[in-house]
């Protein structure tokens, strides 16, 4: 496969500093040389600029924090994946908070009819401005990308929605709001809470997915949030909710995917340095990629 590695050194969607450092942590832990072992072209684009008054942080509307700057990084983001796709490469992004999730789904989502989405996450990110606790923006990219919220999320990349519902797996969920969780019973949204991978188990729960999406997408986009994982195993996350996906059974969903092949742009994101355990958390992040990218035990 030919890679392109992006960096969005983005903390802005939310309000724990450190998390900018997650691409600089997950280069470290090796990803490069990881993929290129598997014998992958890998081309580094480094990060996306971030600008210094884009880091300053705007409370002038608190609902939405930081729009603007959240804005702005999503336009070069979905710029630079638009590009790396049309040159026929698979786009792997590193982040950064989940805010990004915006841009690379803006650069991905116009290159298919139907892009497909798994959402591998311990939240929704199906909030708005009317229904978000906290008016950080990592908690609204899912929500963005339907098409739903302010007019400078929804119309990055110049066009929306990015994605229907019907298209988007939704898989280790175990803290969810009100408003997410009426719209995803109003928008029928296939959801496998932490109920059901329990109740299922993982097999399961991928074998589901991955035919419930081959059934009806043309590309899938993984947006893999590293607090989707129990906390003792990615302790370096924002917002970790205890209850969550293993190492095991996170490396056997990325295996699985890995089978499939149908995976064809992914991120990984909410790595926070500062908050992680000798760089644990990005170790973690660099083992999943190199499932996902066909890394195999024996
Ligand atoms: N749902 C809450 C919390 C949250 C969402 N995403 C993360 N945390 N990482 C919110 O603020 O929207
Ligand atoms: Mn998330
Ligand atoms: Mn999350």
């Amino acid at each position: 496969m030919n890679i392109s590695i992006i960096g969005v050194p983005m903390d802005l969607g939310q309000t724990r500093r450190g998390v900018d450092m997650g691409p600089s942590a997950i280069r470290y832990a090796g990803v490069v040389e990881r993929l290129e072992r598997l014998n992958h072209d890998i081309e580094d684009l480094g990060d996306i600029q971030i600008g210094r008054a884009e880091r300053e942080q705007d409370v002038t509307n608190p609902k939405l924090r930081n729009l603007k700057a959240v804005a702005e990084a999503n336009e070069k983001l979905a710029a630079t994946v638009d590009e790396v796709v049309t040159r026929g490469r698979f786009p792997l992004v590193l982040g950064g908070d989940h805010s990004i999730a915006i841009g690379t789904l803006a650069g991905v989502a116009k290159h298919y009819k139907n892009l497909g989405v798994i959402w591998y996450d311990a939240h929704g990110d199906l909030n708005t401005e009317e229904t978000s606790p906290s008016g950080n923006i990592h908690g609204m990219p899912l929500a963005a990308s339907l098409g739903l919220g302010h007019p400078a999320l929804t119309m990055i990349g110049g066009y929306s929605p990015k994605v229907k519902p019907g298209h988007i797996v939704i898989i280790g969920a175990r803290s969810l709001d009100e408003g997410e969780k009426q719209l995803i019973k109003e928008k029928g949204i296939k959801i496998y809470t932490m109920h059901e991978v329990d109740r299922l188990g993982m097999t399961k729960v991928m074998e589901e997915t991955i035919a419930y999406l081959k059934e009806r997408t043309d590309g899938v986009h993984l947006s893999l949030d590293l607090d989707g994982l129990d906390p003792h195993d990615a302790p370096g996350v924002g917002t970790p909710v205890i209850g969550g996906l293993t190492y095991r059974e996170s490396h056997l969903a990325m295996e699985m995917l890995a089978e499939a092949q149908i995976i064809t742009s992914a991120e990984f994101v909410e790595v926070n340095p500062i908050l992680d355990e000798r760089n644990k958390t990005a170790a973690t992040a660099v083992a999943l990629m190199g499932s996902l990218f066909g890394e195999k035990l024996v």
